[in-house]
């Protein structure tokens, strides 16, 4: 599909919070020409994109370094893992929970007919009114707030005007950018509800689930990094799925991504060891076919080369003393899906293994 140059709004294409002083946004336009005979893996195709939609930096806290032309200057050691300053993992609580509510917005949005490009607009209006700037938008020049990645779309969805269908499976990925530090979460939702998604589907939702949280209670502070992974591909190959290797989960903080990389797959070597101080992203791509990617001509969207459906969930993840925090865990008002009633792993809201984090699971449980 080939991008536009879309000229800097006044305001803009449905979001809300737009400015007399916007952000000239420099969105490349992609020189490439479309092949017209291009075959698609599965039945999702690519629908026309509403125009960028801007932020006044005036509104949010601050804006990060690659907002303006796509490029991501501050890069991080692409080997040492930082260790945050309380002062730090103070911000990143505040980023991770704003995170969590605008998924949890955009989520209560789902429903067949709802495009999502709508949905787009709605976690655009609610980041800019958090002071928060949408962090995938215009990073390596991507062009929406968010990623919705629909049935057998692995990741990097760009929402556009395709209407959601009774028995589509979604996962929207948000991340916020807000006083300096982001925070990245995604979660799946059912397009009418549990009873439209078939029993494979469901399996495939379940599994994606358990195998997340079965890796995310092992985190603790001298842990090596490759028990993630080995966790992670034990579980779903056991019940007939495969592990995307393509993409990992990444290190976050004021850079989007940085050290360390996270496999969600069998790494038979030994990494570094999980530090008090360390956050990062587990986020595993699970297929119910192959897991090999096959991307769209607009070189972002991946999907599966089988035309398999894929599903995904990620938390923003602190090491404590005493286990892990999801600083992008649920909150007071995060509705329940039926995969963590049922969970086989832990049942009910996973907020972490500190004890900090099993308290305030209790509390929530209890409302
Ligand atoms: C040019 C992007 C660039 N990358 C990663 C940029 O960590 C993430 N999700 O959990 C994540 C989110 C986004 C992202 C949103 C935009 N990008 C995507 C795909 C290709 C690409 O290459
Ligand atoms: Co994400
Ligand atoms: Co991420």
């Amino acid at each position: 599909m080939n991008k536009k140059k879309t000229k800097p709004r006044k305001s803009g294409g449905g979001g809300g919070g737009f400015a007399k002083k916007a952000t000239a946004i420099n969105i490349k336009t992609k020189k490439k020409a479309a092949n017209p005979d291009f075959t698609y893996a599965g039945s999702i195709r690519p629908f026309p994109q509403s125009p960028t939609r801007i932020v006044d930096p005036a509104a949010v806290l601050s804006i990060p370094d690659y907002a303006i032309d796509g490029v991501p200057k501050k890069r991080g050691s692409a080997y040492e893992i930082e260790i945050k300053t309380p002062e730090e993992i103070e911000k990143m609580r505040k980023s991770g929970r704003c995170a969590r509510e605008v998924l949890d917005i955009a989520g209560r949005l789902v429903k067949a007919g709802v495009t999502t490009d709508e949905i787009d607009a709605a976690v655009h209006a609610a980041c800019v009114e958090r002071g928060a700037y949408p962090s995938p938008l215009n990073y390596r020049n991507f062009p929406k707030s968010c990623c919705t990645s629909v049935n057998e779309v692995i990741c990097h969805g760009i929402p556009d005007e395709r209407p959601l269908e009774d028995g589509d499976i979604v996962n929207i990925d948000i991340t916020v950018y807000l006083d300096g530090y982001h925070g990245d979460c995604s979660e799946m939702f059912c397009v009418g509800g549990k009873d439209a998604i078939d029993e494979k589907g469901i399996k495939l939702l379940q599994t994606t689930y358990d195998c997340w949280v079965k890796s995310m209670e092992l985190v603790k502070p001298g842990v090596n990094y490759n028990v993630i992974g080995k966790t992670i591909e034990d579980y779903i190959k056991a019940e007939g799925f495969s592990t995307v290797r393509s993409f990992c989960g990444h290190g976050i903080g004021s850079v989007f991504h940085t050290a360390p990389n996270i496999f969600h797959y069998t790494v038979n070597q030994d990494l570094q060891e999980m530090q008090v101080g360390h956050v990062y992203t587990i986020e595993p791509m699970i297929c119910e076919g192959f897991a090999d990617p096959y991307m769209w001509q607009d070189d972002w969207t991946a999907t599966t080369a089988d035309g398999g459906r894929s599903a995904q969930f990620e938390h923003t993840l602190l090491v404590t003393e005493d286990g892990v925090e999801a600083l992008t865990g649920k909150i007071e008002t995060s509705p329940l899906q039926f995969w963590e009633e049922e969970s086989a792993i832990r049942k009910g809201i996973w907020l972490g293994t500190s004890e900090n984090a099993r308290a305030r699971a209790e509390e929530l449980s209890n409302r």
